[in-house]
């Protein structure tokens, strides 16, 4: 007998509500429907538009439903925006932005409140402007707290706007810069030393248990029964770090879509200053499993040039962009992907020009050489990314899993492989989804263990495999010097 579930994905640029049905070996994925998600801008400010996203939601659970009537639902999303919840739990403003700008430049306030490097050792997250510690760090600078009972992360809003239920998933919370990695709880001291109240941060919960049921009202609304909404990782990332489909822990996963997330599952934390100097951030998956990562600006470069160059009237798909890129044939020049000046929306080409220029290189004049500068600074700061963690852990990893949309990417899959000289096993593309179906249908019983989960996503996907070609040796040193 087929069992099904409801996985709600929610990306930076679009969503969709994803039925998972399993038939006692393998899971299959049917999108029942898909969304664009488009930010609100006001003022000068970005925000997410969450009632639009709920009547999207909504829509997905309907149409799901008549289908295949499944027995639970789940959401995930993007790390470190939230929402805030007045006194008698009405959503007090739309939820900010990370790309909204309010928090540039401030690590330097921050620094007056904690050192970086202390900070670090308290959190074991990557110190990163957009963590939900700096927003509302802004936020007690603007507006205040006063009006605000509690704040959520992104997934546990949609799911207490279905089931009333105010509490915060592990994964996700562990985004946020404010959970001790001593303790697993909210750092009371290190809130403090921020002016944040411990009382507006909501009670942890696990991935894998029960949220709550579908409000009496939503149930009524909607037509549909008291369906159970499961915390599974609220967190993206977390989701698809659990589905890689890897046969051991010694293995690199790149959850690669509008963000590269390259990193590990280590046993335990690691905190260590050299950590803390490369970046390198320890954040919270099924099973209080620790993945240790680097956030990398990853396809975003991609898609938002993809956007300036179509208001220029230049509508390229993806595949052009990939063959544009592998015919150019202009002189190699990089960027770091990851200086701040690539975050905001708007024209990267114009700023990739800039970077090239204000670095002495070569400044790629045609469309294809801009790809192409893009695609082999993302790959060659996996590369380094890769040397980070084998430096932090000790460890060598034979293989990367690279999933989510770049598995569809077919020159950046071998880009990777070149530069990281690692075997490269590309897929599943589903993997986010995968993986929230997968977390539900252990909390329901339906799969038994985490192993058993990882074997079913195995044999529900093939995989690509890309060898290792000869090694760019030049375009590294050359890279190396550049980012010193
Ligand atoms: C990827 C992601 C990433 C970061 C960013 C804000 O979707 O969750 O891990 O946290 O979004």
């Amino acid at each position: 007998m087929m069992r099904y579930v409801l996985a709600l994905d929610f990306g930076a640029s679009s969503g969709r509500a994803m039925l998972a049905g399993f038939d006692g070996s393998r899971i299959t994925l049917q999108e029942v429907h898909r969304f664009a998600n488009e930010p609100v801008s006001k003022d000068g400010r970005l925000y997410w538009n969450v009632p639009q996203l709920m009547e999207e939601l909504e829509q997905g659970l309907q149409a799901g439903y008549a289908i295949a009537p499944y027995e639970s639902i789940a959401i995930d999303t993007w790390g470190v925006d939230y929402g805030m919840l007045g006194a008698d739990g009405t959503l007090l403003e739309l939820p900010r932005h990370y790309r909204d700008g309010r928090t540039d430049g401030i690590l330097k306030k921050a620094e007056q409140f904690l050192p970086a490097a202390e900070l670090y050792r308290r959190t074991g997250t990557q110190v990163m402007e957009i963590n939900t510690l700096f927003q509302l760090l802004c936020q007690r600078d603007s507006g205040g707290f006063d009006q605000c009972a509690t704040i959520l992360p992104m997934p546990d809003l949609f799911a207490y706007l279905l089931t009333g239920t105010i509490s915060a998933e592990r994964s996700i919370a562990s985004t946020t810069q404010m959970l001790s990695a001593e303790t697993g709880t909210w750092d009371r001291e290190l809130l403090e030393l921020f002016h944040i109240p411990h009382r507006i941060l909501p009670e942890i919960v696990e991935s894998g248990t029960a949220k709550g049921t579908l409000s009496p009202e939503v149930q009524q609304r909607l037509g549909l029964p008291a369906i159970c909404v499961t915390a599974v990782c609220g967190h993206d990332t977390q989701c698809a770090a659990f589905a890689a489909p890897a046969k051991t822990d010694k293995h690199v996963f790149l959850s690669c879509g509008t963000w590269s997330l390259f990193g590990t599952e280590p046993e335990q934390p690691v905190l260590t200053e050299q950590a803390a100097a490369l970046g390198l951030s320890n954040e919270v998956g099924y099973g209080k499993r620790v993945t240790f990562l680097k956030n990398i600006i990853g396809l975003w470069l991609l898609q938002e040039s993809r956007r300036e160059y179509a208001r220029q009237g230049k509508n390229y798909s993806f595949a052009e962009i990939e063959t544009m890129a592998r015919q150019s044939h202009e002189p190699s020049s990089f960027i770091d992907p990851d200086d701040p000046v690539f975050v905001p929306h708007g024209d990267i080409p114009k700023r990739v020009k800039a970077f090239c220029r204000k670095t002495g290189q070569h400044v790629p004049e045609s469309d294809g050489a801009i790809f192409r500068c893009i695609y082999e600074s993302l790959a060659l700061k996996y590369r380094m990314a890769l040397e980070e963690l084998e430096a932090c852990t000790g460890e060598t990893y034979p293989v990367i899993h690279i999933m989510g949309g770049g598995v569809k990417d077919s020159l950046l899959c071998q880009l990777t492989a070149d530069y990281c000289q690692r075997l490269v096993a590309a897929g599943p593309v589903e993997a986010t989804v995968y993986g929230n179906a997968a977390i539900q249908m252990l909390a329901l019983g339906i799969l038994k263990t985490p192993a058993e989960a990882r074997r079913c996503i195995a044999a529900s996907e093939s995989m690509q495999f890309y060898h290792a070609g000869a090694f760019p040796a030049s375009s590294y040193e050359k890279y190396r010097t550049l980012l010193k």
